[in-house]
């Protein structure tokens, strides 16, 4: 509650913040009470400007991660096993770009372009996950990212079909539901690979389980009490379930998941706490976390190059939409 009067303050000069107005006063305290009553926050609706901040950031992070999310399988396309799994991953890298599209639209109703957007992560100044920094070396890969990747996404994006800014949550619904086709695809895909496939593309599988495992668990941000938005962004109902939290319920799903596949997590220290009801996790390695989050992974600088490229040699289409939607405006105009 007292913190959100501090969007208000002016930012990092340690002055006592400046008072509010009436108006202001009354604003304020009519947002938190529509929040404190779980209500959906509308564009047009008056909202704190560290909330349209935060909202903006995190958003557009999650567009960028779809689209830069294409390209780790869109490897894979041309070299897909065979014609049915070669038109599944097509349709899921084709939704990954639809997901993108909606959250740029939910993004720009925050009032930022999605020109700004992408301009941003084509400078390297945005953020994006950090899983899609790392590389698809085999076939197995893909269903692995699949099983795991989407499977890890889910976990935090269902919470975010309730976040309180009704644009990004009416998308996540959206979302969700395809999310859930794309974690049922990978698995299957392994699933054959692990029941019908030969001992070296059950080990193609396991390899491919040992490089994502870890990188999957960093998927949910870092530790809860290194997690500097968070605990405002639980507060405003953005997140509901903080990164540790989520961490822990996909750990506590997959390994059930992993028994039925045949395939082992590549952590000794994984095992049932009857305790706490959860399965206990070894240490994730935060120094990889934040080298591959500040641009020093495996692939940061490929993925970005190929979205610039892609970027650049998609400009004729654009024009010759906006071309065409000009043209379509000046026809019905002269009807
Ligand atoms: N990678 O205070 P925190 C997909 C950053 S796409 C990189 O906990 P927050 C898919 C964080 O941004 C899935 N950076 O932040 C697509 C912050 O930096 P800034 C993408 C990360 O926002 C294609 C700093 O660390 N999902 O599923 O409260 C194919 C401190 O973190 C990461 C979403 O984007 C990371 N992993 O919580 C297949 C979901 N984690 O901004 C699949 C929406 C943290 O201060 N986003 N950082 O410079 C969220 O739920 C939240 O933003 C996070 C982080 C849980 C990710």
């Amino acid at each position: 509650m007292y913190t959100q009067a501090m969007d208000l303050m002016p930012k990092g000069d340690g002055k006592p913040s400046v008072p509010l107005s009436a108006t202001e006063q009354q604003l304020l305290d009519r947002f938190e009470a529509r929040i404190d009553d779980g209500a959906f926050v509308e564009p047009k609706d008056w909202m704190p400007d560290h909330y349209r901040r935060t909202l903006v950031r995190q958003i557009s992070q999650h567009a960028h991660s779809e689209i830069v999310g294409m390209l780790p399988e869109g490897n894979w396309i041309t070299r897909a096993p065979t014609l049915k799994r070669k038109a599944i991953l097509l349709a899921k890298v084709q939704d990954e770009g639809g997901h993108g599209l909606y959250l740029y639209a939910a993004a720009e109703t925050l009032g930022v372009s999605r020109d700004e957007l992408i301009d941003q992560l084509h400078a390297g100044k945005a953020k994006y996950s950090s899983i899609f920094n790392y590389p698809t070396l085999s076939w197995a890969d893909v269903g692995v990212i699949g099983w795991l990747v989407d499977g890890a996404a889910i976990m935090n994006q269902v919470p975010l079909c309730r976040c309180s800014y009704a644009p990004y949550a009416r998308a996540m619904i959206r979302i969700c539901r395809e999310e859930s086709f794309h974690q049922r695809q990978g698995y299957d895909a392994l699933l054959v690979m692990m029941r019908d496939g030969t001992p070296r593309q059950r080990d193609m599988v396991q390899d491919a389980v040992n490089r994502w495992w870890w990188p999957s668990l960093m998927m949910f941000g870092p530790p809860d009490e290194a997690s500097n938005h968070s605990e405002q962004s639980m507060r405003w109902g953005i997140k509901r379930i903080s990164n540790d939290d989520l961490r822990q319920k996909f750990v506590d799903a997959t390994v059930q998941q992993a028994k039925v596949l045949g395939v082992s997590l590549p952590d000794p220290e994984l095992r049932w706490n009857e305790a706490r009801g959860h399965f206990d996790f070894g240490p994730i390695d935060w120094d990889e976390f934040w080298r591959v989050v500040g641009g020093d992974g495996p692939c940061n600088r490929e993925r970005l190059a190929d979205r610039a490229q892609a970027w650049d040699e998609g400009a004729w289409v654009r024009e010759a939409a906006l071309a065409h939607a000009a043209k379509s405006t000046t026809q019905r105009k002269a009807a």
